[in-house]
């Protein structure tokens, strides 16, 4: 998008904020980790909120990049490195998600699906989830039945979430629901299922207790449904 020898010539501290935010996005979409690392931290000393700089910034050029991929503009090494950009601005950015310093509120085993290896947007749930104060056990991607009833048994979680980006994996998270029916552990915990190729209806079909837009409508479903569950465990 942008030629490299542009950007050296560029001073970003003489730009406006979206001129800056607008330089981020491309810097992403070109894969230039160490630039969007520069222009996070810049933006967060303008006094951006943490969250402001990852959904204006770092989500916005990933959309731009989801765009381009479909359209066969841009192939998997380039969308490889735009994703190695965006892990390197969130990981500026995961303290400062995190450091509400709000006590722990619940427990949450999450995890991509088996056959799916898309991590981003399910990384960004568990950086909010402990920033809003939940412990999170990420198990990352790829994972089985037998993945997701194991770390259940081990962590006793409050909530099971599932991420998948695939229309092809996205039917997986039915097994793991029947598997917890199967075991008779599926009242006992919240269902959390999220990812782009998902909505509400599929959520419903397959009898999780909700599909979650993006990372902040996870935290407060989360909130939400724990809120509930404990009133009626005390009632
Ligand atoms: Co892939 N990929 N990809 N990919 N990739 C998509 C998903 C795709 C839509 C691109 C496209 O065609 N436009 C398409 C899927 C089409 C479909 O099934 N309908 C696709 C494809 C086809 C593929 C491959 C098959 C390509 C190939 O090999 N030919 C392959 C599959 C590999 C596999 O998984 N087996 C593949 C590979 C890859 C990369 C490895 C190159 C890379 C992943 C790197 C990584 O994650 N470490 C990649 C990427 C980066 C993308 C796109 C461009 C971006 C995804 C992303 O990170 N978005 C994506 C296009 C798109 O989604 N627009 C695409 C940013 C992120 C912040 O958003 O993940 O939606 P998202 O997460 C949001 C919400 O969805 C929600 O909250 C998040 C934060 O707000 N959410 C949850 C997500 N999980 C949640 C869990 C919850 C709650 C909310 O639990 C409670």
């Amino acid at each position: 998008m942008t030629d490299e020898s542009e950007n050296e010539e560029i001073n970003i501290q003489e730009m406006t904020t979206p001129e800056l935010l607008e330089l981020m996005q491309e810097d992403l979409y070109d894969g230039y980790a160490d630039e969007v690392v520069e222009e996070v931290n810049e933006a967060l000393a303008r006094g951006m909120s943490p969250y402001d700089v990852l959904t204006q910034g770092l989500v916005a050029g990933m959309e731009v990049v989801g765009v381009d991929f479909r359209d066969g503009i841009l192939f998997v090494p380039e969308v490889l490195m735009a994703a190695k950009a965006m892990k390197a601005g969130m990981e500026v950015l995961r303290p400062l998600l995190a450091e509400t310093g709000a006590p722990t509120i619940g427990k949450m085993v999450i995890g991509t699906v088996k056959g799916d290896i898309h991590d981003i947007g399910k990384n960004l749930v568990v950086m909010m989830m402990e920033g809003a104060g939940f412990e999170v056990f990420n198990l990352g991607i790829n994972n089985s039945v037998d993945d997701f009833l194991g770390a259940i048994a081990e962590h006793q979680p409050d909530i099971l979430g599932m991420s998948a980006l695939l229309t092809t994996t996205m039917p997986y998270m039915r097994e793991v629901i029947n598997a917890l029916k199967a075991k008779g552990i599926r009242n006992d915990i919240i269902v959390l299922v999220g990812g782009a190729p998902l909505n509400e209806a599929f959520a419903e079909d397959i009898e999780a207790d909700a599909y979650c837009r993006d990372a902040a409508v996870a935290v407060e479903t989360a909130k939400k449904l724990i809120q509930i569950k404990r009133s009626k465990s005390r009632a």
